[in-house]
């Protein structure tokens, strides 16, 4: 088998990148290790910045988006009882959109659909070779089979878990990480959500956020432990905790009802740097891991896609290769920025066990200052809405 990118991984950084190159008419094969069902069922993020819904619309998957993703202009943070309003659209004069990670994955394979890209599902034994020489190829097993794929260029686009990144050498990659001293319980619920935008509340007994999909589906996380077993968690446990981490206004309007999934995500920040090593690149949740405090991780990795697109449009265009060079200086200068502001913002809004009194004084003396501020929410709008590219 041959093509000109071969893409390891088909969640949203993957198939983004196979529907864009597509478009400019460069070949790729997908290769995914789950079943599409498993992939298209994933609950994961849900608000996607100005700069990921514009690169959706570019990579002709924006319609059903545009049709029924809901416009956010502002979110709210809860603190000390009262809530404030951060009002994106005069901060910022951009807002983001709330349309699940799941439609999103849905869009992108019914475009790869039809337009006939290549997608390998259930693929096992993933393995890159030749990665400084200039035809790089992949070996994998596929319906009892075993396969060789030669390429141009490989993109890892295989998670944090995925075997890209294992495979740059140890001695030419460095990896900085901070694992939070809790994790994040989720919720979706068919409730109507509490409020029209997103809550995010700090409270002494831990974080909560309250999401939503639609405005007959809620999404809902409290601050947990991140060893908790989800079996201690009945569906009233869930609403008690997460109403009492809420305004009394608020808790008083909360719809409850049946959960339909509920799961645990750990928090934790990565960042491999190099995103390169010869003919391989890394995108996405390979290359890096943010706290889903600030929303950031389905956006980072559109954003690394970007890039990466534009440098090889750029290669198999005029054989200039400076796109290519410069993708891993380029994506990490972004990534280590947003990196900064989910770290903050998750410091600033958890409840974190072995904080000293006077930490906790300065956490909440910044979320005083934060909400009394109009410099300060206009450098957290900024960030919200998304970085420039
Ligand atoms: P993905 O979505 O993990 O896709 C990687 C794909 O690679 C496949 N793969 C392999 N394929 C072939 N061979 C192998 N050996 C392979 N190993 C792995 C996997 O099956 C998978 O399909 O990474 P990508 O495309 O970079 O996209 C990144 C986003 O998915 C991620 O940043 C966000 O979902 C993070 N995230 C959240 N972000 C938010 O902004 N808000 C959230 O609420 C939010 N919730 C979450 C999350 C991530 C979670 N994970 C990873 C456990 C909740 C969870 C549970
Ligand atoms: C979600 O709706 O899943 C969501 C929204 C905002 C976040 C994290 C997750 O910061």
């Amino acid at each position: 088998m041959k093509t000109c990118v071969a893409i390891i991984g088909g969640g949203p950084a993957g198939l983004l990148l196979s529907q864009i190159l597509h478009i400019a008419g460069i070949d790729t094969v997908v290769l995914e290790r789950r079943s599409r069902d498993h992939v298209e069922g994933r609950i994961r993020a849900g608000v996607l910045e100005n700069g990921t819904q514009s690169l959706l619309r570019r990579a002709s998957v924006g319609e059903r988006m545009d049709r029924e993703g809901l416009i956010h202009g502002g979110f709210s943070i809860a603190h000390r009882g009262g809530m404030h309003r951060i009002d994106l659209m005069t901060l910022t004069g951009r807002n983001v959109m709330v349309y699940g990670q799941t439609e999103v994955t849905r869009d992108l394979y019914a475009a790869r659909d039809t337009m006939g890209g290549v997608v390998l599902h259930d693929v096992e034994d993933v393995a890159v070779h030749d990665l400084r020489s200039d035809k790089p190829h992949i070996t994998f097993n596929h319906a009892g089979e075993a396969h060789r794929l030669d390429c141009d260029f490989i993109a890892g686009c295989d998670g944090f878990h995925g075997p890209s990144r294992q495979s740059i050498p140890r001695e030419s990659r460095r990896e900085f990480e901070r694992v939070y001293p809790f994790g994040w319980l989720g919720v979706l619920s068919e409730t109507a959500p509490v409020d029209d935008e997103l809550v995010y509340a700090g409270h002494e007994n831990g974080f909560a956020l309250c999401s939503m999909r639609n405005p007959r589906l809620s999404r809902y996380y409290i601050q947990c432990r991140s060893d908790e077993n989800i079996a201690d968690w009945s569906d009233d446990r869930f609403w008690t905790v997460l109403r009492e981490r809420l305004p009394v206004d608020l808790a008083a309007r909360l719809e409850t009802g049946p959960s339909i999934e509920k799961s645990v995500a750990p928090l934790r920040s990565y960042v491999c740097e190099t995103m390169r090593y010869g003919r391989l690149f890394l995108a996405g949740d390979a290359a890096h891991i943010v706290p889903p405090t600030g929303a950031k991780g389905l956006n980072l990795a559109a954003s690394d896609i970007h890039y990466l697109s534009e440098a090889l449009i750029q290669w198999y265009g005029s054989g200039n290769s400076s796109g290519i060079d410069g993708y891993a200086d380029r994506a990490l200068s972004r990534v280590w920025k947003t990196e900064r502001f989910s770290w903050w913002m998750t410091s600033l809004l958890h409840s974190f066990p072995k904080n000293s009194p006077f930490e906790q004084r300065m956490q909440t003396a910044e979320l005083d200052y934060l909400t009394e501020s109009q410099a300060a929410m206009t450098a957290l709008a900024e960030n919200y809405v998304g970085l420039p590219y």
